[in-house]
C-alpha cells in the first residue's frame, strides 16, 4: 500500500531528493541517509544551492477539484468518475436508483479490495442534500472521496482508516431537487419531484413561484401606497424593508413571492413543483399529512427514499450513518419526536462523547437531540437508521449564521443594535464587505402584469445564508469531514486479544480468549437489540475434533469467581444477542477436548470479524 503512495510523490520528488542525498552522503559524518526525505544533517550547513533542489514540503495532489463553489448533479458525478478513474482499486462508483425525475442517485463505495471486501468490515454510510437547497453537504460527501484518497498511504491515520472501514458516500439522494436549485431561481427546491397538490384544487404543480425578471433570484414584491401600508424603510439600513409598529401606517405593502397569478386563485406560486418533505417518509414514527405536513400518503411512496433503504437492507454492516443537511450548525441525533422515548443508557452515552468531541471539532455546532433541540421530526432518515437498521446515525446542520463574524468581540458588539452588524443589519454589512454587494438584490422598479407598477427585490441570492461564502466552504467541507471521519473510527472493531491455554489432563483443556471491542459504539446497539433487529454476534469454535465441553463468560480476569456458564445449544456457535459493548473486554472460557489446533472467531454484522488460531498444547 506504501507503493502505490510513493509512486505519486516519486517522478519528481524522488530525483531532486536523490540529489540530496548524493550531497548529503558525502557529509563529514560519512553517514547515508535513509528513506525519501533526508534526516536533518548535522554536518555542514546546506547551501542554498540545496535548498533550491530540495522537495517541496508542499503536496500536490493527484486530482484537482474546487471545493469553493458549488457543483451541479452532472459535475458531481463528473468528479466522482474523475475520483473513480484515478483510484480505480479503492473507489467503485455506483447508483442507489433512479430518482422521480429520473436521475441517478450517485454513490461511490471506498474500499481497500486487499484488506477484504467493503460488506466484511464496519461501514461508514454519508448521504447529503435530502433536501434539494441544502447543498454544501454535497461538496463534503466529495471533499471527503477526494481527501481519503489523496491521503492514503501518506496520512497514517487516513490509511488505517481505509484499510480497516468501508465507506458508502452519496453527495446527494435528491438530485432532482438539487439540480432545480443550481438551475432555477432557488424557490421551492427543498421537496423532491413527485407532483403534488398543495392547494386542493385538484390541479398538481399548476402555479409555482416565477423569476419574471430572470435573475435568478425568486424575489418578493412590493407596492409603493405612501401613508396606506403596512411596511416602511428602516432608519438602520433603507434596503431593510420592516413592518410598522401597530396603529402606525407606512409606505409600502407586500404583495407576495414573485411570480403571476396563473389560475387566477388570487394567489401566486401556491402550488409549484413537488412540495413534500423527502425527509419524512421513512417508517420510522411515520406520521400522516394531518399530523405532519409533506409526509405523503404512506411511507416509503418515494423512489429515493426506497433506494436508501435497499441499499442499507443489502448493507448491514453499515454501523454508522450520517446525513448533511443545513443551517443552524448542529449535531442531531435522534430520537425526532418525544413520544418515541429516549435512548436507553449505554446509547446516550455513546451519542453524547461523540457528538461533545463534534462540539470541538466543528466550532459554531451544538449537539442535540432533534425533537427537544430543533423540532419533531416524524419519519426522518435517523430515526430509521437508529431504531430499525441498528446504525448510529448523525445528522449535521452545516453552516452557523454565527461563523460570519467569528470573533468573540464582534459576538460581543452584536449585542448592540445600534451596532453596523448587530442582527438585523449584520447579513447587509457582510454582503457590502466581504462579498462586495454580490449576494443581495435591491429593490427595482418593475411592471407586473396583474399588480401594474410595483417593485421587486429586497432579497438574498440563493448562495447566502443556508450555504457559507465560497472562500469559506474548504473549512466547511473539512472540518464536517473529520467529524465524520471520527464517527467512522469510533464505530465498533473487535479482534481478539490474549489468549491462554491449560492442559488438565490427556486431550482435555481449558481455553481462555479475550475478546476485544476497543471503539467507543457498541457493536449492537441496546435499542437495536430491543427491537431485535441486529443478527446477534457468532463466536464460533471451529476445529477438526474439537469439542466444547462447556463455555463460561468470566466476570474478571484478575479475580478468580465462579464463571457463568453460557447457556445455549450449541457451544460451538454462541449467539450473543447483545453484542459486545464499547471500550470492553470479555472473557470467555472453554473447557475443550481435542488435539490439535482450532480457530476461535467472532463474527459481528456491524463490529467486524476477528479470529485466531490457538493450539492445544
Ligand atoms: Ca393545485
Ligand atoms: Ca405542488
Ligand atoms: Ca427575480
Ligand atoms: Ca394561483
Ligand atoms: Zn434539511
Amino acid at each position: 500500500m506504501m507503493a502505490r503512495t510513493f509512486r505519486l510523490i516519486a517522478t519528481s520528488a524522488l530525483l531532486t531528493a536523490l540529489a540530496v542525498l548524493a550531497s548529503a552522503s558525502m557529509s563529514a559524518q560519512g553517514k547515508p541517509a535513509a528513506g525519501a526525505a533526508p534526516a536533518p544533517q548535522a554536518g555542514p550547513a546546506r547551501t542554498a544551492r540545496d535548498w533550491a533542489t530540495a522537495p517541496n514540503s508542499e503536496r500536490t495532489y493527484k486530482v484537482k477539484l474546487d471545493f469553493n463553489r458549488w457543483h451541479d448533479v452532472a459535475e458531481l458525478q463528473a468528479d466522482m468518475r474523475t475520483l473513480e478513474k484515478a483510484y480505480p482499486k479503492f473507489l467503485k462508483y455506483i447508483s442507489l436508483g433512479k430518482t422521480v425525475g429520473g436521475r441517478d442517485i450517485a454513490a461511490m463505495i471506498v474500499n481497500n479490495p486487499d484488506t477484504g471486501a467493503d460488506t466484511a468490515k464496519p461501514a461508514m454510510y454519508i448521504e447529503a442534500n435530502i433536501h434539494g437547497n441544502e447543498i454544501q453537504g454535497g461538496e463534503v460527501c466529495l471533499y471527503t472521496i477526494w481527501y481519503l484518497m489523496e491521503h492514503y498511504g501518506r496520512i497514517d491515520a487516513i490509511t488505517r482508516l481505509v484499510d480497516e472501514r468501508a465507506f458508502y458516500i452519496v453527495p446527494t439522494i435528491n438530485p432532482d431537487g438539487r439540480d432545480y436549485f443550481m438551475r432555477g431561481p432557488g424557490g421551492n427546491a427543498r421537496t423532491g419531484h413527485m407532483p403534488v397538490d398543495d392547494d386542493n384544487d385538484y390541479q398538481f404543480d399548476e402555479d409555482g413561484p416565477e423569476d419574471l425578471n430572470g435573475n435568478g433570484v425568486i424575489e418578493q414584491i412590493r407596492k409603493y401606497v405612501p401613508g396606506q401600508g403596512t411596511h416602511r424603510k428602516s432608519a438602520a439600513d433603507p434596503r431593510v424593508l420592516e413592518p410598522v409598529k401597530p396603529g402606525e401606517t407606512g409606505d409600502y405593502v407586500l404583495l407576495g413571492q414573485e411570480g403571476v397569478d396563473h389560475d387566477g386563485d388570487g394567489r401566486i406560486g401556491e402550488d409549484g413543483l413537488g412540495s413534500y418533505d423527502p425527509n419524512r417518509n421513512y417508517p420510522a414514527d411515520w406520521q400522516p399529512n394531518y399530523v405532519q405536513g409533506g409526509a405523503m400518503d404512506y411511507p416509503f411512496q418515494l423512489p429515493e427514499a426506497q433506494a436508501v433503504n435497499a441499499f442499507l437492507l443489502a448493507h448491514p454492516n453499515v454501523a454508522g450513518l450520517q446525513t448533511y443537511h443545513n443551517s443552524g450548525g448542529m449535531i442531531l441525533r435522534s430520537p425526532g419526536a418525544e413520544q418515541t422515548g429516549e435512548y436507553p443508557a449505554s446509547d446516550v452515552r455513546v451519542y453524547d462523547e461523540i457528538g461533545r468531541n463534534g462540539e470541538r471539532i466543528l466550532p459554531y455546532y451544538r449537539y442535540l437531540v432533534i425533537w427537544s433541540g430543533l423540532y419533531t421530526v416524524h419519519g426522518g432518515v435517523t430515526d430509521w437508521g437508529n431504531d430499525t437498521l441498528g446504525i448510529l446515525s448523525l445528522s449535521n446542520e452545516l453552516w452557523s449564521g454565527g461563523q460570519y463574524f467569528n470573533s468573540p468581540e464582534l459576538k460581543e458588539q452584536q449585542k448592540d443594535p445600534e451596532s453596523p452588524i448587530a442582527p438585523r443589519v449584520a447579513s447587509y454589512f457582510f454582503n457590502d464587505y466581504l462579498e462586495f454587494g454580490d449576494q443581495f438584490t435591491d429593490w427595482k422598479p418593475f411592471t407586473h402584469p396583474q399588480f401594474g407598477d410595483v417593485e421587486i427585490g429586497g432579497s438574498f441570492r440563493k448562495t447566502f445564508g443556508r450555504v457559507p461564502p465560497r472562500f469559506m466552504n474548504e473549512e466547511l467541507c473539512h472540518r464536517n469531514m473529520a467529524f465524520s471521519l471520527y464517527q467512522a473510527d469510533e464505530m465498533p472493531r473487535m479482534s481478539i486479544g490474549d489468549t491462554k491455554v491449560e492442559r488438565l489432563a490427556d486431550g482435555i483443556f481449558k481455553v481462555w480468549v479475550d475478546l476485544v471491542n476497543d471503539k467507543i459504539a457498541p457493536t449492537i446497539l441496546a435499542k437495536a437489540a430491543m427491537n431485535n433487529v441486529v443478527p446477534p454476534d457468532l463466536l464460533t469454535i471451529d476445529g477438526k475434533g474439537v469439542e466444547v465441553l462447556s463455555a463460561s463468560w468470566v466476570p474478571s480476569k484478575w479475580r478468580p469467581a465462579v464463571a457463568p456458564m453460557i447457556d445455549q445449544k450449541d457451544l460451538k456457535r454462541i449467539m450473543i444477542r447483545n453484542g459486545q459493548a464499547g471500550r470492553s473486554t470479555r472473557t470467555v472460557q472453554y473447557l475443550l477436548k481435542g488435539a490439535g489446533s482450532f480457530t476461535v472467531k467472532y463474527a459481528s454484522v456491524k463490529g467486524g470479524t476477528a479470529q485466531k488460531i490457538i493450539a492445544l498444547q
